[in-house]
């Protein structure tokens, strides 16, 4: 029987000599494999009488079971070995800067209806919406405007199609923001109808409206911003005060002068353009039109179930396409529907 203490020492020593699994294998092969040194003596156990067998069978499992835990051991500790250097190789620096995003910012038209919104609501104003999908009731009829105006024509006005591809008639993408005010007002009429008097109704509504019209200073959508205010003895000297107060604080310009010229709209009477003029910079002093106006007609406020004798209102509009552009001095309307990311970046 040869060394075994001896054995167990080499298969040791063999195995911390492996540098890596492969090679730890290639290593326990020469001992515990077919044709190993201890495999061998075990083959040879056979050969002993059986008192030889049980001793020397003791010493060989005492010896296989070391070699054994000499292997567990090398194997462990090149796995550790092997993940410690995956880890190190794989290290993520976290204190490096991110490579970050870039955040979006708010379209400049967006910018003013926020402002305009906030404005208004500071005075009390509700601010609406409502579909872009009008029948003609909402955006013509109950607007008293009649039914050969130019501006109900297909030329002015985006009609729907019938399953059969027809024109429909009574179905169109809205030119103005109004039906909304419409819908306002009869809402508020269902809602307030136990009581014997009406509260007012403050409202602005902001929106895309559809036109036919495309050139630099045309896009066939737009936007609007249509406001109403309705109540008892509510005048005209309500709606000068309201609008000039308005412009003076949407242009932060205490000394900005504005004029009321007198104007028709079909749904206001008497009706009225509004013009301002800056006291400084380069538009100082021309007068640029800037708003519509009106006391709300009487047949509106029909169709909007209130009564007329009891009643009155103003109603305004504006364009805040327009009013970007002057606040920022921007020549080409197409500019804002574009997307093009060197124009927008300029209002981050
Ligand atoms: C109701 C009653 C009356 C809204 C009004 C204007 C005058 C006006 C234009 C300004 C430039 C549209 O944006 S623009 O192209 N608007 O001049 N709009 S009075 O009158 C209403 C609205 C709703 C129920």
């Amino acid at each position: 029987m040869p060394d075994l203490e001896q054995l167990v020492v080499q298969a040791t020593a063999d195995f911390s000599a492996a540098g890596e699994i492969s090679r730890l294998e290639e290593a326990k092969a020469a001992y515990l494999g077919k044709d190993g040194s201890l495999t061998a003596l075990l083959k040879g156990l056979g050969r002993l009488s059986p008192e030889e067998r049980k001793a020397a069978g003791a010493a060989l499992n005492a010896a296989k079971a070391d070699i054994e835990a000499a292997l567990a051991a090398r194997r462990a500790a090149l796995r550790r070995a092997q993940l410690a250097a995956q880890l190190a190789a794989e290290a993520i620096d976290v204190t490096l800067p991110g490579r970050g995003q870039t955040p979006g910012t708010i379209h400049p038209v967006t910018r003013t209806l926020e402002r305009i919104e906030q404005l208004f609501r500071s005075i009390g104003f509700e601010v609406a919406d409502g579909p872009e999908i009008e029948t003609d009731w909402h955006n013509f009829t109950a607007l008293n405007t009649p039914e050969n105006h130019p501006a109900r024509s297909m030329h002015d006005t985006f009609y729907l199609l019938d399953e059969q591809g027809r024109v429909r008639a009574d179905v169109l993408l809205r030119t103005h923001t109004s039906p909304v005010q419409i819908r306002s007002m009869l809402a508020h009429v269902e809602k307030y109808k136990h009581l014997e008097r009406m509260p007012e109704i403050r409202v602005i509504c902001p929106g895309r409206v559809y036109r036919v019209d495309s050139d630099a200073t045309h896009s066939p959508m737009f936007h609007q911003v249509e406001g109403l205010w309705v109540g008892e003895n509510v005048s005209f000297a309500d709606l000068k005060g309201v609008m000039a107060d308005f412009l003076r604080r949407f242009f932060e310009s205490d000394d900005l002068k504005v004029r009321f010229r007198p104007s028709f709209f079909p749904f206001t009477e008497p009706s009225a353009e509004i013009d301002v003029a800056f006291m400084h910079g380069p538009m100082e002093g021309r007068w640029l039109e800037i708003a519509g106006c009106g006391m709300v007609h009487p047949n509106v406020l029909r169709a909007g179930g209130i009564d007329p004798e009891k009643y009155t209102g103003f109603a305004f509009g504006m364009g805040p396409d327009r009013l970007t552009m002057l606040r920022y001095s921007i020549s080409d309307l197409r500019l804002f529907f574009d997307g093009d990311l060197r124009f927008l970046r300029q209002f981050q």
